[in-house]
């Protein structure tokens, strides 16, 4: 990019006028140089008499005790933090959520599990896993909750009584009385336990949590994608499909206040689930979930549904992926104001693996789509996935507010990319390398810290590590 920049300029000067030279051989000495202040001297600065201006490189050039502040572009870091809890078999980073500031000195918490990847999970044999709080500031573990039931598979927070954050993890092998039972706790961040929802039936209980807002108080969404309902008394089965409990905090307790079930026997759905605004302008938000066309089908699906409390699923739209997505489309799910020209939340779907053919030749992608929801196509990005991995971005997802607009920050093995749209075209803002051999979780938090910064932390848990990359939006001081 420099080098074209450089020759352009080059060929202007040549064509233009030979006494011009001089002055454009200047111009092209300052744009090879990192200073955008002309009153600044470059061999000064270096040698320590002349203040360097700010650029962004997560160190403090202008010596005014901040670091990269007031820059006009956004600034995004990959840190040298790497958080470390045990060996590689740990599973550090399974799970990853943002905690309000819970005390209060300006930087949001953090919670991670260390747990077992879902498919090493034998349901027969639980094992125990962790969640450990870490403060914000001092990035040291405060406490940490060990349960049995493969405890720490899915992580959420919310205000679900109205004031306090409270937080829910799901075990879903825990051992009941009557065989394996699925769990979700929610404690209070002493790490006091403040009530248990248990799993009606089979295995799969609280794999996947998300919170969803309302006036008074958060929901609990917890999924049960292979819900087994109890036979019925002369011994049939009455439904057997998956299923989301809509949960809210009452008098200390979590009940179900809906329950979303898969309108076909055997129908899978809810292996992802978020809250999204209201699509259809009935008033009420509505909810983002994966499905199967079918009964017998691994195409999975994304679809919306109505809010609106009702015994029945009721559906408002349903996307699908031409291409053969083994099964993986909506991997993640995410919503936002990716595109600074559309006044409206866009719904972004992750793809780690799509087999495109091309030139009889098939080739392997992992692709993020981008839509409204009303469901008009807003464009894609894929990534090649990288030699010997098994799936590429749209692993995971997480939204982050840069000011104006939104950004879209996806991930696979080896590979993290941050998207906006313009003009229905995505264009990738940022990129970063991981490390192979791990899927990244990631999980962002939600108001600039004290540092005027945005946290994006990265999950990974097959190195059991934890890291981080910091976002200063464009022109913001810290508080
Ligand atoms: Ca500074
Ligand atoms: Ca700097
Ligand atoms: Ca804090
Ligand atoms: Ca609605």
């Amino acid at each position: 990019m420099l080098i074209k920049d450089l020759s352009m300029i080059a060929k202007s000067c040549f064509d233009i006028d030979v006494r011009l030279v001089v002055i454009c051989i200047f111009s092209l000495m300052m744009g090879a140089c990192q200073l955008t202040k002309p009153n600044l001297s470059y061999d000064k600065c270096l040698a320590g008499k002349a203040p360097c201006p700010e650029i962004c490189n997560g160190e403090d050039d202008d010596d005014d005790g901040m670091v990269d502040e007031r820059l006009s572009d956004a600034c995004i870091i990959f840190t040298s933090l790497n958080l470390e809890r045990g060996n590689e078999e740990t599973g550090f980073g399974r799970a990853i959520v943002s905690v309000p500031d819970i005390n209060e000195d300006g930087y949001d918490e953090l919670l991670v599990s260390s747990s077992r990847a879902l498919s090493e999970i034998d349901p027969t044999e639980p094992q125990e896993g962790e969640v450990s709080l870490i403060d914000g500031a001092s990035l040291q573990i405060t406490w940490t909750v060990k349960y049995g039931g493969d405890f720490g598979q899915a992580l959420a927070v919310g205000r679900f009584d109205g004031e306090q954050s409270l937080w829910c993890s799901g075990a879903p092998t825990k051992e009941g009385n009557d065989g394996v039972l699925g769990r979700v706790l929610c404690l209070n961040f002493e790490g006091e336990l403040v009530d248990a929802l248990s799993a009606e039936s089979e295995y799969g209980f609280g794999q996947w949590l998300s919170v969803r807002s309302t006036v008074d108080q958060d929901q609990l969404l917890v999924s049960e994608p292979m819900w087994h309902q109890q036979a019925s008394e002369n011994g049939e089965e009455i439904l057997n499909a998956g299923r989301v409990l809509i949960t809210s905090l009452v008098g200390g307790e979590f009940s179900s206040v809906q329950t979303i079930v898969g309108g076909e026997a055997n129908q899978k759905i809810g292996e992802r689930v978020i809250s999204i605004n209201d699509s259809n302008d009935d008033g009420i938000n509505d909810l983002l979930l994966t499905g199967y066309s079918s009964d017998d089908s691994d195409q999975r699906q994304v679809w919306l549904v109505s809010g609106v409390e009702s015994d029945k699923l009721s559906r408002i739209k349903r996307f699908s992926a031409p291409e053969y997505t083994a099964g993986l489309f909506g991997n993640a799910l995410a919503v936002g104001r990716y595109d600074h020209n559309l006044d409206q939340d866009i719904l972004a779907f992750g793809a780690p693996i799509v087999e495109v053919d091309r030139d009889d030749k098939v080739e392997r992608l992992s692709r993020v789509y981008f839509t409204t929801g009303a469901g008009d196509p807003l464009g894609t990005n894929s990534a090649r996935i990288l030699e010997g991995e098994s799936q590429g971005i749209g692993s995971s997802m997480t939204t982050i507010n840069v000011g104006e607009y939104d950004i879209l920050v996806t991930a696979g093995p080896g590979l993290l990319r941050m998207i906006k749209l313009n003009d229905a075209k995505a264009e990738v803002v940022k990129e970063f390398e991981l490390p192979r051999g791990a899927t990244p979780v990631l999980a962002s938090t939600h108001d600039l810290d004290a540092d005027g910064e945005i946290k994006l932390w990265v999950g990974l848990p097959e190195l059991s590590s934890v890291r981080l990359i910091t976002v200063r939006p464009a022109m913001t001081d810290p508080k």
